[in-house]
């Protein structure tokens, strides 16, 4: 049973021990019912105590419950909650560290709450695209009043205990140990008559109700843009200000009920599980023992090995970043000063913290000084030949146990290894640009990559917040390897009768966050031209359109150039779109001989998703990436995929495989066709009626 019960000075201590953050599952509801029962026959005892054993009071519903029959098998929460709160014994909530979702709402219904300071609490529901669904919405604003309840149950921001403390939601703050304190406040209100308090019985006072929701609901409409929730989260609680707290409540669980269905709901919880699967490698299991990294070294101060210095720094990690000149390393530590000063002038930092991460920093021009370092990143230039001289120079000087890793966006892994006398310490860590802002880090594993080394980045990707997800070797790993695909298409819809600003509004109506010829213009143009000229030597068979490269011939590598598929004004970032350069992609329509057509909106998103789908069906079927959520959180953390739709795999499910796979055969049968044939993954899931994801 994953609660224990015990009788301590004639209170009954009820702990939650459902590792690891007590999570409300169904053994775990029951055992609270049942110890409720013994308490209330058993006459030593006088009150109940209710509390979590290790790290948490309660991290809510039992997450790994979701979807499944016993997430909804009696007792369900609200069953519990209605047991506490109906307990003739009064009932004492002793929170520690964590009480959040349905945790804080079993909490909120004791009659009385004893909190540890420090402890996060929360209804982060709407995180998950749904909302708190065990009375939250109507108890919440009753202990802690409107304004505070509405904004944590709307942000879904955790708030510590002690800010909390003033409020009715707290009737002690613990000063010793919190169950001593707990059991002796039980002791006081179990000598009391009853009735005992009920939050439900609190009403909900505000000078002007009506006015702060309407203005709630203002405030929540560009972050609700795409979500339902947060709108639905008003409705519920403004139900209970109207309505009183038993319609609030059925209201609460029509709106809850509608929420879990909806499809914004499931790709948050996708999300929300696929960050967490990402973590976890088949074959390499949690209890694998991690080396220690107390001292990182970073090769090349350019604009990644900056931002990738930046995140050890401001993980407390030091760091020694090495340049071949100078004027480079002094020009890479000026801008990470730089960044840090940016983030002062929004407020995100003070200067002390910034002096803090900048004494981190120890630069230098000499291997030598990298040979205390635990972790070596280099960051170099993308070519074999450089990669070559700074991994056997790092072989040299690093020691043993070091691990070495390379943030190679697209070369091998394995060739990069092998000029090494370790390759079972190398390891790719491809950061995003910007890699201090951008969370996605693939991390490449080589065929020798040790597991100890991998489940070691793991650790280390968590510690500097970034969304680890691991991909084997191949061209462009998982994130780019994919959106090779999906600019293909892009620019063969150019060559056939599309424009570069109908492409981008197309697919940010979908909700990428920028089209192809937007985030090209700002990446630079340049960088996909050196990917092609090496495609066109190793795979001349790929058919390509040239007008890419007719764009770079003229010299318009995109925002650096102050013009690329857009025009700009100097100093400015907007997107102008290009008469000059539509006028070059009609030419080179009738250079080629292809009388152009009108493209819908329709088959612009369903050409730039589904090969981007159809590309990670076939890194499936190879193996390069172990699962369809680690492809979604790629798309998620680093390429600007809609949160809202779940990342291309979902999508693709929601949309039903059937359907896409029809799709894909309807462009295999036209010009520029011969990407289209669908990944044997997509035809097989497509006849069993199956997605990726279910
Ligand atoms: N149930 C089960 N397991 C959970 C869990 C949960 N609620 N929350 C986290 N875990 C697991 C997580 O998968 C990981 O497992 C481990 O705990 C550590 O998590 C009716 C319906 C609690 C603040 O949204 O915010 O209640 O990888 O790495 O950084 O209204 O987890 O170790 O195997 O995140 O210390 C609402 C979500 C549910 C809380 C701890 N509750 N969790 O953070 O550790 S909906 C939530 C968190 C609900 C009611 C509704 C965090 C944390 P593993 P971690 P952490």
């Amino acid at each position: 049973m994953a609660v224990d019960y015990a009788v301590r000075d004639g209170i009954a201590v009820i702990t939650l021990d459902n590792p690891p953050v007590n999570g409300l599952g169904h053994s775990t509801r029951l055992g609270i019912v049942e110890g409720i029962e013994r308490a209330r026959g058993d006459a030593s005892v006088s009150a109940v105590v209710i509390t979590g054993a290790g790290r948490a009071f309660s991290g809510g519903a039992d997450i790994t419950e979701f979807n499944t029959p016993k997430a909804t098998q009696e007792p369900t929460l609200h069953t519990v909650i209605k047991a506490v709160e109906g307990s003739a014994k009064p009932v004492v909530a002793a929170i520690h560290s964590v009480a959040m979702g349905g945790g804080l709402e079993l909490a909120l219904g004791a009659h009385f709450r004893v909190a540890a300071p420090g402890a996060q609490i929360a209804l982060p529901e709407v995180k998950l695209g749904i909302l708190p669904g065990a009375g939250g919405t109507q108890r919440l604003p009753r202990a802690v009043g409107l304004e505070t309840a509405l904004n944590m149950i709307v942000s879904g921001a955790p708030v510590l205990s002690e800010k909390l403390a003033g409020t009715a939601l707290f009737d002690r703050m613990a000063e010793g140990d919190l169950l001593d304190d707990a059991v002796a406040f039980a002791k006081q209100v179990g000598a009391q008559d009853g009735p005992h308090p009920k939050v439900r019985d609190s009403t909900i006072k505000h000078p002007n109700a009506e006015g702060f929701i309407q203005f709630a609901r203002n405030s929540v409409a560009t972050i609700a843009k795409d979500f339902p929730a947060p709108h639905k989260c008003i409705d519920a609680i403004e139900a209970g200000v109207k309505n009183g707290f038993e319609r609030g409540l059925a209201f609460e669980r029509e709106c809850f009920l509608a929420l879990v269905q909806t499809p914004e709901s499931r790709a948050l919880r996708h999300a929300f599980f696929g960050e967490r699967a990402a973590g976890k490698i088949a074959d390499v299991p949690s209890s694998t023992p991690v080396r220690t990294i107390a001292r990182v070294g970073v090769i090349g101060a350019g604009m990644m090995g900056g931002g990738i210095a930046m995140n050890f720094v401001n993980a407390g990690l030091p760091v020694t970043l090495l340049e071949t000149k100078q004027d480079a390393l002094e020009r890479g530590v000026a801008t990470i000063r730089k960044n840090f000063e940016a983030q002062v002038k929004k407020g995100k930092l003070t200067t002390e913290k910034v002096e803090e991460r900048m004494a981190l920093l120890k630069p230098t021009l000499a291997y030598d000084d990298l040979a205390e370092a635990d972790l070596i990143i280099e960051a170099v230039f993308e070519e074999l030949g450089v990669k070559e001289q700074v991994f056997r120079k790092i072989d040299e000087v690093a020691k043993p146990g070091a691990i070495l890793a390379s943030n190679t966006s697209t070369l091998d892994l394995n060739a990069i290894a092998a000029f090494t006398k370790r390759p079972e310490d190398v390891v790719g860590m491809h950061f995003f640009s910007p890699a201090n802002v951008m969370k996605l880090l693939e991390v490449v594993r080589g065929e020798k990559t040790a597991k100890d080394v991998l489940a070691t980045v793991m650790q280390v990707a968590k510690k500097i917040k970034k969304t680890a997800v691991v991909s084997g070797v191949c061209d462009g790993f998982i994130g780019n390897r994919m959106i090779e695909q999906y600019v293909r298409q892009a620019l063969f819809m150019l060559d056939e009768g599309a424009l570069p600003a109908q492409i981008d509004r197309a697919i940010e109506k979908f909700g990428f966050a920028m089209g192809p010829f937007r985030m090209s213009d700002l990446a630079g143009n340049d960088i996909g031209w050196a990917i092609r000229k090496r495609r066109y030597q190793e795979q001349p068979e790929l058919h390509y359109s040239r007008i890419a490269d007719r764009l770079c011939e003229a010299g318009r590598f995109g925002q650096k150039t102050g013009g690329g598929w857009y025009d700009y004004k100097a100093g400015e970032r907007n997107a102008l779109p290009s008469k000059l350069v539509d006028d070059m992609i009609v030419a080179h329509s009738k250079e080629l001989g292809v009388e152009r057509r009108k493209i819908s909106d329709d088959e612009i998103v369903e050409r730039l998703v589904f090969s981007l789908v159809n590309e990670g069906a076939k890194i499936l079927d190879e193996g390069i990436a172990s699962k369809a959520s680690d492809i979604d959180m790629v798309y998620l953390t680093g390429y600007g995929f809609p949160l809202y739709r779940g990342g291309p795999m979902l999508y693709a499910d929601t949309v039903g495989l059937y359907n896409v796979e029809r799709a894909m055969r309807k462009y295999a049968a036209r010009p520029n066709g011969d990407a289209w044939a669908p990944a044997r993954r997509v035809t097989e899931l497509a006849s069993q009626g199956k997605g990726f994801t279910s």
